[in-house]
C-alpha cells in the first residue's frame, strides 16, 4: 500500500480508519501550509498554521467520517435525526485533538514554527451558533453519541452569523454581529449535489388524478434550495466520526417570471437575497417571547430539508416503502422550535409518497420525540394561523386535520366535557387564532421528555398535566449532562492529569470511574496537589480577567462565579444585592469572618430585553464603584466578564472555586453550567431548582450550600407577597437598599436603576428576591467560613469532582438510546 494518503482512501469500515496517523502530521501540516494556503513564513499572526493545522486534522477526520458513513451505508440499522435550531459547538480544534488522541503528535509538529497548540487555537472562532444552555446541550449530545459509537446526524442552521458579541461601553451591553465565518471555516464540507428544495408561500389546490382519487397540491410556491454543509464530529478515541449536516439557504436559479418579462432583470436577481436571509442570522432571544416570521421561516427551512434529505436516502436505498421506516429512524425535537417537523412529515408522506393520512399517521408518532427546555411561560412557541396561512398554507391544512382527530379522541377520553377540546386544541382561539407549538409536538410525538428530574414532574403537574392524564405513557425524564471530554479533559488539562495519576484515565472515556477518586478525599498530599492545581487555574483567570475586565483579581481569594444568560429568573440580582451586603459590611468594618473574594458574573443579554440590560449596567457600576475603593480591595473584587462564551467557560469553570445556581426555584429547567462547574471541583451555591436538587442529593447536603423556596412554596409566597415588609425587617437587606436608593453607584447617573429598586420592590416579583436574600446571605456566609478551613473546602470540592459521574452528557445520552431511541451502537 502506498504511503499515508492512500492510507487513508482506502479506508472501508470505520475500525479500520487509520489510527496511527500520528507519524505524517509534520509533513501534512507543512504540506497544508505551503500548498493549500501557499503560505511560507509564519509571521506574527497564528492563523494560516491554524488553519494548516485544522486541515490537517479534518483530513483525519474525513477518513473517519467515510467509514463511519459506509458502515451505516452497508448496515441497515435503526438511527436517529437530532433536529435542533441551534448548536453552540464553540472551538473544535482542541476537541478534534483530544478525541482523536493526536495531542503529543500535534505539539511535536507545531515544533517547526515555534509555537504550540494552545497558541494556534486562540486563532479559532467560537462556533455560536446557539444561545445557551440549549444550544450548547445539542453540542455536548453530539460529542457523547459519537462517543459512545451511536448512528446519530446532527440537523441544524448554518447561520452566516452567530450569537452576537457583547461589548461593554460605559457599563451598558453593546452588541456587534458575530462574522464567524469571515476567515473560513476549514471544519465543514459542502455537498452542493445533495440540496433540497423547500417551499413557501403559494397556495393549495385540488386536484384529482387517473384513479379519480382526490390530491392536495401546494402550488406557485417560491422556494428556495437548502445547500448542506457537513461538520465531522469525532467519538473520543473510537474511530467513529458522526455528523452534524447545517443547512445554508440560496436561491433558486429560477427567475420570477413576470418580473423577468416585464424587463426588471436586476431587481428579480436582487430578490434572490431574500432567500439568503434565512440562514443569515441566529436569534438571540433565549427564553424570550419570539413570534418573527423570518424565524418561523428558519424552523421550517430546517424541517422540510432535514426530512426530506432522510427520505430522499430511504427511497435510494430502499424504494419508496416506508411500512418499516419507524423501525430503523427517529427524529429528536430539540424544544418545539422544530415541532413544524410533525406537520412536515406528514406532508411529504401524503402529498408526495401518496401514503393515506393514517398510515402515514403512524409512521409519523413512532419516530417523532420532543424534549421539553422550559416552564416559562413566554417560551412557549405560538405562531399565528394568518402568519401559517401565508407562508406554509399546506402546512395549516395538515395541522388542522390532526387536530380534528386529536379532539375527536379527546372527546372520547372526556366524554361531554367540551372544555377539554378548548383547552387541548392545538389552536387557541383569540382575536388572531394561534398555533400550539408544543401541542403539536406532544400529540405528534411518542415520547416527551424533561431535562431534570423536577422539570418533568413540573411539567406532568402543571403545565401538560392533562396530556399527562391522557397519555401518561409518553412522559419521561433525561437529566441533562455534560461532557467530560470538553469540560474536564480538555478545559482542564491540570486537574485532568492529578486524577489521571491516581484512578488511571479511563474516566474520560467512562465517566462513572470518576467516583473512584473518593479514595482521596482526605489525603493530605491529594489536597496539596488539587490546591496548587485550582491556583495555578486561578492564576491564569486572573490574566484573562485582566486583559478582558481590567480587572486585578487575586488567585488567593475565593472565585465566585456566575456565568450564564443574563435573566430575571436566573437572578443575576440576587448576587449582586449580596455584594452590596458585602460592601456595606466592609464599608461599616463588620469584615470578621468575612473569606476575601473576586466575583466574576458574566452573560449576554437579549437584544430587546431591557430588565436585563438594566441589570448588566447595575453589576458595572457596582464593580466600578468597589473597585477604586482602596477599603474593599483586601475583600471584594468585582469584575464582569464581556462575550461570555462557549470558550470562556473553559478557562472559567477550571478556576471556579463557589459556582453561583440561584434561580427562583421551579424556573431553571435544568442548568447545565452547575454540572461543569461540579466537575471542575467548584461548590454549588444553590437553590432546590432544576438539577442542582441532583447534584445536592448526589454530592450529600452538606457538601451543597443550600438556600431559598422550595418549588412547592413559591405560589403561596407570591400570594401574600410584601417586599417592603421584607426590607424593613432585615437590617442587611434594609442596608443594602438604602445604598442602591441614595445613589450610591450612580452618583452621575440619576434614577438609572429606578426600575430595579422598582421591580425588587414590587409585589408582584414573580423572582422573589427579596424573599430568598436572607437565606441567600447565611448561605454565603457558610460558604465563607468554609473556605477560610482549606482542608475542609478542599475535601468537599473533591468530594463534588468524584459526585459528578452521573452528569456526564453519555450517561444523559445512554438513557436516551436505552429509553427512547433504542439504538445499537456500531460496531
Ligand atoms: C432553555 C431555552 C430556549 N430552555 C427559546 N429554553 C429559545 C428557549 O431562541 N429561542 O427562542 C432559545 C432557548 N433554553 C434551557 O435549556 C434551560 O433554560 C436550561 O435550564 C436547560 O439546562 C437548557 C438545556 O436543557
Amino acid at each position: 500500500m502506498a504511503k499515508k494518503s492512500a492510507n487513508v482512501c482506502v479506508v472501508k469500515h470505520w475500525q479500520d480508519a487509520p489510527k496511527l496517523d500520528e507519524s505524517t502530521l509534520n509533513d501534512d501540516l507543512m504540506r497544508h501550509f505551503y500548498y493549500t494556503l501557499g503560505r511560507d513564513k509564519v509571521g506574527e499572526s497564528q492563523l494560516y498554521l491554524y488553519h494548516a493545522l485544522a486541515l490537517t486534522i479534518r483530513d483525519r477526520l474525513v477518513a473517519r467520517c467515510r467509514a463511519t458513513n459506509q458502515y451505516l451505508k452497508e448496515k441497515k440499522t435503526r438511527k436517529a435525526a437530532y433536529l435542533s435550531l441551534e448548536f453552540l459547538m464553540g472551538r473544535a480544534l482542541g476537541n478534534a485533538v483530544l478525541n482523536l488522541d493526536l495531542q503529543q503528535g500535534t505539539q511535536q509538529a507545531l515544533q517547526q514554527y515555534c509555537t504550540e497548540l494552545e497558541r494556534v487555537g486562540e486563532a479559532e472562532h467560537d462556533a455560536g451558533l446557539g444561545n445557551g444552555g440549549l444550544g450548547r446541550l445539542a453540542a455536548c449530545f453530539l460529542d457523547s453519541c459519537a462517543s459512545l459509537a451511536l448512528p446519530v446526524v446532527g440537523y441544524g442552521i448554518r447561520y452566516e452569523y452567530g450569537m452576537f458579541n457583547q461589548s461593554i461601553e460605559q457599563g451598558h451591553q453593546v452588541e456587534q454581529p458575530d462574522n464567524w465565518l469571515r476567515e473560513g471555516h476549514p471544519w465543514e464540507l459542502s455537498a452542493p449535489e445533495q440540496a433540497q428544495r423547500v417551499k413557501f408561500f403559494g397556495h393549495v389546490e385540488t386536484f384529482r388524478d387517473r384513479s379519480g382519487r382526490e390530491h392536495r397540491q401546494w402550488v406557485e410556491t417560491h422556494d428556495v434550495l437548502a445547500v448542506p454543509y457537513d461538520v465531522p464530529i469525532p467519538g473520543y478515541q473510537n474511530g467513529v466520526v458522526n455528523t452534524l449536516r447545517l443547512w445554508k439557504s440560496e436561491a433558486t436559479d429560477e427567475f420570477d417570471l413576470s418580473e423577468f418579462n416585464a424587463g426588471s432583470y436586476s431587481e428579480a436577481v436582487a430578490r434572490k437575497n431574500l432567500a439568503e436571509q434565512i440562514t443569515m442570522v441566529l436569534y438571540p432571544n433565549d427564553t424570550s417571547e419570539n413570534g418573527k416570521e423570518l424565524r418561523l421561516r428558519q424552523q421550517y427551512f430546517l424541517c422540510s430539508a432535514s426530512l426530506q434529505d432522510i427520505l430522499l436516502q430511504w427511497v435510494e436505498r430502499y424504494g419508496a416503502n416506508f411500512n418499516d421506516f419507524a423501525q430503523y429512524q427517529v427524529f429528536q425535537l430539540n424544544d418545539t422550535h422544530p415541532s413544524i417537523a410533525v406537520a412536515e412529515l406528514m406532508r411529504l408522506f401524503v402529498d408526495v409518497y401518496e401514503l393515506d393520512w393514517d398510515a402515514a399517521w403512524q409512521i409519523t408518532t413512532k419516530t417523532m420525540a420532543y424534549t421539553n427546555h422550559t416552564l416559562l411561560p413566554e417560551a412557549l412557541e405560538k405562531w399565528s394561523v394568518p402568519l401559517f396561512q401565508k407562508l406554509l398554507p399546506r402546512l395549516l391544512e395538515i395541522i388542522y386535520e390532526i387536530n380534528a382527530r386529536f379532539l375527536a379522541q379527546v372527546a372520547l377520553h372526556w366524554p361531554g366535557d367540551v372544555s377539554k377540546q378548548r383547552e387541548l386544541s392545538l389552536i387557541e382561539e383569540g382575536d388572531v387564532p394561534q398555533i400550539r407549538m408544543a401541542y403539536l409536538a406532544i400529540v405528534g410525538s411518542y415520547s416527551v421528555n424533561g431535562v431534570a428530574a423536577l422539570h418533568t414532574e413540573l411539567l406532568k403537574s402543571g403545565l401538560f398535566k392533562t396530556f399527562y392524564e391522557l397519555w401518561p405513557e409518553k412522559f419521561n425524564n433525561k437529566t441533562n449532562g455534560v461532557t467530560p471530554r470538553r469540560w474536564l479533559a480538555h478545559c482542564n488539562p491540570k486537574l485532568s492529569e492529578l486524577i489521571s495519576s491516581k484512578i488511571g484515565t479511563q474516566w474520560v472515556a467512562d465517566f462513572g470511574q470518576i467516583e473512584k477518586l473518593r479514595r482521596y478525599y482526605d489525603d493530605a498530599e491529594f489536597h496539596q496537589q488539587w490546591q496548587d492545581v485550582k491556583k495555578a487555574n486561578k492564576q491564569h483567570l486572573c490574566e484573562l480577567v485582566k486583559q478582558r475586565c481590567g480587572v486585578e483579581f487575586d488567585a488567593n481569594m475565593m472565585f465566585d462565579v456566575q456565568v450564564k444568560r443574563i435573566h430575571e429568573y436566573k437572578r443575576q440580582l440576587l448576587n449582586v444585592l449580596h455584594i452590596i451586603h458585602l460592601y456595606d459590611r466592609i464599608l461599616k468594618g463588620d469584615v470578621e469572618g468575612m473569606a476575601a473574594r473576586c466575583i466574576l458574573i458574566g452573560g449576554k443579554a437579549a437584544p430587546g430585553y431591557y430588565m436585563a440590560k438594566k441589570i448588566i449596567k447595575l453589576i458595572n457600576n457596582v464593580a466600578n464603584v468597589i473597585n477604586s475603593d482602596e477599603k474593599a480591595k483586601p475583600y471584594l473584587r468585582v469584575a464582569f466578564f464581556p462575550n461570555y462564551n462557549v470558550t470562556a467557560m473553559e478557562a472559567i469553570c477550571p478556576a471556579t472555586d463557589l459556582s453561583e445556581q440561584i434561580s427562583t426555584a421551579g424556573k431553571e429547567a435544568s442548568g447545565t453550567g452547575n454540572m461543569k462547574f461540579m466537575m471542575n471541583g467548584a461548590i454549588t451555591i444553590g437553590t432546590l431548582d432544576g438539577a442542582n436538587i441532583e447534584i445536592r442529593d448526589n454530592v450529600g447536603a452538606d457538601n451543597f450550600f443550600l438556600f431559598g423556596a422550595h418549588a412547592d412554596q413559591t405560589d403561596a409566597i407570591r400570594s401574600h407577597y410584601n417586599p417592603d415588609h421584607l426590607i424593613a425587617q432585615d437590617p442587611n437587606l434594609n442596608a443594602v437598599m438604602n445604598l442602591l436608593q441614595s445613589g450610591h453607584f450612580n452618583l452621575l447617573e440619576p434614577n438609572i436603576f429606578d426600575d430595579i429598586i422598582e421591580a425588587i420592590r414590587s409585589p408582584n416579583d414573580q423572582w422573589l428576591v427579596a424573599h430568598d436574600f436572607a437565606s441567600y446571605v447565611e448561605a454565603q456566609q457558610k460558604a465563607s467560613d468554609t473556605y477560610l478551613d482549606p482542608s475542609t473546602w478542599t475535601r468537599i470540592s473533591i468530594l463534588n469532582t468524584a459526585a459528578s459521574g452521573s452528569f456526564s452528557s453519555d450517561r444523559t445520552i445512554q438513557q436516551y438510546c436505552d429509553e427512547i431511541w433504542r439504538l445499537s451502537p456500531m460496531q
